[in-house]
């Protein structure tokens, strides 16, 4: 019974996460006619997130510097994701140069129980504040990355795939952790 209790408070906090973060962008539609608007605000929250979160990412994980760009992938897709949002995602299509990958995401939380009206379809970004959050992540590690929503499956789209891009490594900070 105590596990069943504490089943239900879980999935009670997680339905009210998404059905805050539900809230947010239905209030930027409001704020912001044009939905490209919506979609850079969503990014600029996400990476005012990140910048902080990576610290505590860091401190709870344990994780060393990763030995390259791919490895880096993989840590956000399989402890950054599960950490923040309880869920993992799948690497694909990393470039030979190791400066390119895209996430699949297996299970949004965020779009539980959202439906798109048509309009909004293929130019909205629902989820725009993931990329920013781990574009503020990346940067407090010295990675200086492009985050885009390449397909959303919220606008009917076979899978959620956000596409990272590697533009500079910023080697004159001290990374937050390594200090
Ligand atoms: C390194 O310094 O090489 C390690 C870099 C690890 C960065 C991990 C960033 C985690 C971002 C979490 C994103 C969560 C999205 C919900």
């Amino acid at each position: 019974m105590g596990t069943d209790v504490f089943n239900k408070v879980e999935k009670i906090n997680s339905e009210l996460f998404t059905l805050t973060y539900g809230a947010l962008v239905t209030q930027l539609i409001k704020d912001y006619e044009d939905i490209e608007q919506v979609n850079i605000k969503l990014e600029q929250m996400g990476y005012n997130i990140g910048i902080r979160l990576i610290e505590e990412f860091l401190a709870k994980s344990n994780i060393g510097r990763c030995a390259d760009f791919m490895e880096t992938a993989e840590v956000i897709a399989k402890v950054g994701f599960k950490m923040f949002l309880g869920v993992t995602a799948t690497v694909i299509d990393q470039d030979p140069d190791k400066r390119e990958f895209h996430l699949i995401l297996d299970d949004n939380p965020l779009i539980d129980f959202v439906e798109l009206p048509e309009q909004y379809k293929h130019k909205l970004y629902y989820s725009n504040i993931l990329c920013g959050v781990i574009r503020g992540a990346l940067e407090m590690v010295q990675m200086k990355v492009k985050c885009t929503f390449m397909k959303c499956t919220l606008s009917d789209e076979t899978s959620s795939d956000i596409k990272v891009v590697l533009e500079e490594v910023l080697s004159d900070m001290i990374p937050v952790g390594y200090d």
